[in-house]
């Protein structure tokens, strides 16, 4: 009697939404383009990563954390809303490209739910610094998603006149504070100190609230460009330099933090929205492939989860994670709502994150989309390709194979094994066509797919444009 007391007490607590004070801040670096071995803590021999090597000591690091797409755009929407990019309608754009590009006429919809939203609903301060790439009309600013306010790049920094001049008609780059261009064509080489001092002040002015702070670095996408102070310096070229240089910016994250008084009180969480960019310097080793693949390489992250007294320091979680994860997670962890009349994809893994032993991924299927095409999925330890989308000069190619992996004892993809195990090949199919029923596959729709949104005019995004 006495222990189903203890236990119904232990349980009511566990269901008690968190109080005001326990609310952490958190704060969630996503570098671009960044290889899943592009740091020490994760094997780089040839980067100097100091701050975030420090991170992962004091933190957990995730093996198996998955972000939804191999390129931009759908990745973000993912993230910031816990859904499949296909679920929200944003696994490509408009006219069949897999990120949206200037003046496009879709972002996303005004009618999803970011992970601002639902923090800045349990009374949080919130920030976007960086690359946001989910829409450039006005409508699809992150000022209309949940950010109280916006300083940076809003696309990709090659998507600017000067990197691409003609044919490509594309507007000078454009900086933006809220929802205004301030600078057309900003120097490159400042871009991740300027968006430093943006966190930093950031923090400062909300030290005394919970907060959530977004920071999208805009590198080491290509052009990659480092300041004075990390030009030239790394062994590994621009794409080495750009990196060392967020090191450098997630060293300045942490000291402010610990000046602030607020390390125990604040969640960071460091990750890549995509496989590394191989061709400018990343590595993804000992995954195959990596950006613009749906081999290991292309979706799997480098994740890097720091919070003093809350997650056990020098840890390791193997468990499947997602980056569609994040959002009801944080909502837990904030005691916020999350909305109740949509499919979120994303689950708590607070068990992952916080237990001294890692609790079991709650995912039995995880689902690998090159833009609208159902690739690969797994499931445990296996790894089953369904079709290969290819990207040959600008144009997407598909091709149907049954190729299966086993990820424990061959993370590199190298054995297929699908005549070896014909039982698992049709257990993996089944959960291939679920996902079919539910979000569709390439020209086939999903019974719950979400439209993205929508403007019918598009405007350019430009400092004299009158939108
Ligand atoms: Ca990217």
């Amino acid at each position: 009697m006495r222990t189903i007391v203890l236990l119904t007490a232990l349980l009511l607590t566990a269901a008690l939404p968190a109080v005001a004070a326990d609310k952490p801040n958190v704060v969630l670096i996503f570098v671009d383009d960044l290889g899943y071995s592009d740091v020490g803590a994760f094997g780089s021999k040839l980067h100097r990563t100091p701050h975030i090597d420090r991170m992962a000591a004091e933190g957990r690091k995730f093996t198996d954390f998955y972000v939804s797409a191999n390129v931009c755009t759908p990745s973000r929407a993912s993230l910031l809303t816990g859904c499949y990019p296909r679920r929200v309608g944003l696994d490509e754009n408009e006219k069949g490209q897999w990120v949206l590009f200037p003046g496009n006429q879709e972002g996303l919809h005004s009618d999803e739910v970011t992970i601002a939203e639902v923090l800045k609903s349990a009374g949080y301060r919130t920030a976007i610094v960086g690359k946001w790439h989910l829409g450039d009309q006005k409508e699809f600013l992150p000022t209309r998603q949940g950010f109280d306010s916006y300083f940076g790049i809003p696309y990709s920094n090659d998507m600017g006149h000067d990197s691409r001049p003609e044919p490509y008609g594309y507007p000078p780059l454009p900086l933006l504070r809220d929802e205004q261009v301030i600078e057309e064509e900003p120097d490159q080489r400042l871009i991740t100190q300027r968006y430093t001092e943006e966190a930093l002040a950031f923090l400062e002015k909300s030290k005394d609230e919970p907060f959530f702070l977004y920071l999208p670095h805009t590198m080491p996408h290509w052009p990659q460009y480092s300041s004075e102070q990390f030009a030239g310096k790394s062994k590994n070229g621009s794409w080495g330099d750009a990196v060392e240089e967020i090191d450098w910016s997630t060293g300045q994250i942490l000291a402010k933090l610990k000046d602030l008084g607020i390390d125990e009180k604040t969640l960071v969480l460091f990750a890549s929205d995509n496989g590394g960019a191989t061709r400018f310097g990343a590595s993804n080793a000992p995954l195959r492939g990596g950006k613009g693949t749906t081999w290991e390489g292309g979706h799997r992250s480098a994740l890097i989860a720091r919070w003093p007294g809350r997650i056990p320091a020098g840890t390791t979680c193997r468990e499947m994670a997602l980056s569609m994860d994040i959002l009801p997670t944080l909502a837990a962890l904030a005691g916020a709502e999350m909305p109740s009349d949509r499919r979120i994809d994303g689950k708590d893994i607070r068990g992952l994150l916080l237990d001294p032993v890692p609790a079991p991924s709650p995912h039995t299927a995880y689902y690998y989309y090159f833009m609208s095409h159902l690739n690969a999925v797994r499931s445990g330890r296996w790894k089953l390709f369904v079709n290969r989308t290819t990207r040959r000069r600008g144009r997407y190619i598909n091709e149907t194979v049954t190729e299966l992996y086993d990820l424990h004892a061959d993370i590199g993809e190298t054995t297929n094994l699908a005549g070896r195990y014909p039982g698992v090949v049709e257990q993996l199919r089944a959960l291939a066509e679920a996902a079919r029923k539910d979000l569709g596959d390439g020209d086939r729709a999903g019974a719950n797919q979400r439209p993205a949104g929508f403007v019918k005019h598009a405007v350019t995004l430009t400092s004299n444009a009158k939108n």
